[in-house]
C-alpha cells in the first residue's frame, strides 16, 4: 500500500512543490488550501500518476479542519506524514505601524492553524504508528530576530517549541516530529507579505540565489523517509548566499 501525505498550503510554494515531489516518489496525496481552482488543477495533473484527494480547507477554522479530516475517504485515512506548511507573514514594517488584524491573521494561521490540523490528525498518526511523521514548517525567523519580523518570527518560535514539546508527549508512539526552518526562499511568500507588491518581491530575490521551493520539498521528503528509528528535531536550511549580520546600535 502506498504511503499517504497530508499537505496544508498545497496551492503554492513549498506545499505545491511537496505535492509534486511526494507524487513522483509514489505517495498518495491529500492536498489542501483555500484556493479551489489551484487544488483542482494540481489534482488533475498529479492524479495521472498517484491517487490524489483534494479539499479546500482554511486551517484557521477548527470546525472545518476537524470535518475535513473526519470525512477523509477510506483510501486516504491512514495518513503517514502530515506537512503543516500553510502559513504567511504580513506587514514587514515596524511593530508600531502594523495593523492589529495582520498580527491576528499570522497567529490564526501559523499558530492556531497548525495546532488545529495537528490535533485533528494526531489520533490517526498514533494509530498508524512507526514511521509516521509530522513536519512543521518553521523559519529562521523563529530563532533569529530581525526588524519587521515581530509576530511572524514569534509564531515560528512557537512552531519550534511546539514541535519539541510534541516529541516529549509522543515518545513511544513511533510518531516523529520535525521543525524544518527555511531561510529566504523564492515563492509567493513575499508577494503575500507585501500584499501584492510584485516589484518588492522581485527586488528581494534579485541578484541572489534564494532557496527554491523544490529544495525544501526534497528536504521534507528526506525527513519523511528516514529509517523509523531516526527523528530530526529541527533542520535550519539557508541558502549559501544568506548569513547573519551584526547587532544594530542606536546612537544619539
Ligand atoms: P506561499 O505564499 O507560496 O504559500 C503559502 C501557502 O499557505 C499557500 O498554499 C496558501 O494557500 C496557504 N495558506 C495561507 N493561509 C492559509 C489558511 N488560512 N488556510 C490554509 N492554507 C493557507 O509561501 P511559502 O510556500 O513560502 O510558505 C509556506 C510556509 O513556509 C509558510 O508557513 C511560511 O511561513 C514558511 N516559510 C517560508 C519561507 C520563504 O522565504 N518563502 C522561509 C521560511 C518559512 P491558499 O492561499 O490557497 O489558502
Ligand atoms: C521566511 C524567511 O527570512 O523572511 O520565514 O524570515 S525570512
Amino acid at each position: 500500500m502506498s504511503k499517504i501525505v497530508f499537505i496544508t498550503g498545497a496551492t503554492s510554494g513549498f506545499g505545491r512543490a511537496a505535492a509534486t515531489k511526494f507524487a513522483q516518489e509514489g505517495w498518495s496525496l491529500i492536498i489542501t488550501g483555500r484556493r479551489e481552482d489551484r487544488l483542482q488543477a494540481i489534482a488533475e495533473e498529479l492524479s495521472q500518476s498517484v491517487p490524489v484527494h483534494y479539499q479546500t480547507m482554511d486551517v484557521s477554522d477548527k470546525e472545518q479542519v476537524a470535518a475535513v479530516i473526519e470525512s477523509l475517504p477510506d483510501a486516504f485515512k491512514d495518513v503517514t506524514c502530515l506537512i503543516n506548511n500553510a502559513g504567511l507573514a504580513l506587514a514587514p514594517q515596524p511593530s508600531q505601524s502594523v495593523e492589529l488584524d495582520d498580527w491576528h491573521t499570522m497567529i490564526d494561521t501559523n499558530i492556531k492553524g497548525l495546532v488545529n490540523v495537528t490535533h485533528a490528525l494526531l489520533p490517526t498518526l498514533i494509530r498508524v504508528g512507526n514511521g509516521t511523521s509530522i513536519i512543521n514548517v518553521g523559519s529562521i525567523a523563529g530563532a533569529w530576530p530581525y526588524p519587521g519580523s515581530h509576530v511572524y518570527g514569534a509564531t515560528k518560535a512557537f512552531v519550534k517549541q511546539f514541535s519539541y514539546n510534541l516529541r516529549c508527549d509522543l515518545l513511544g508512539t513511533g510518531v516523529r516530529v520535525t521543525d524544518i526552518a527555511p531561510g529566504i526562499a523564492e515563492t509567493e511568500f513575499t508577494l503575500v507579505r507585501t500584499k501584492g507588491d510584485q516589484a518588492a518581491s522581485d527586488a528581494l530575490y534579485q541578484g541572489t540565489r534564494a532557496l527554491a521551493a523544490q529544495d525544501i520539498a526534497n528536504t521534507m521528503f528526506y525527513v519523511a523517509t528516514l529509517p523509523d528509528h531516526m527523528n530530526i528535531n529541527r533542520m535550519e536550511v539557508m541558502p549559501t548566499d544568506q548569513a547573519w549580520s551584526l547587532f544594530a546600535i542606536h546612537r544619539q
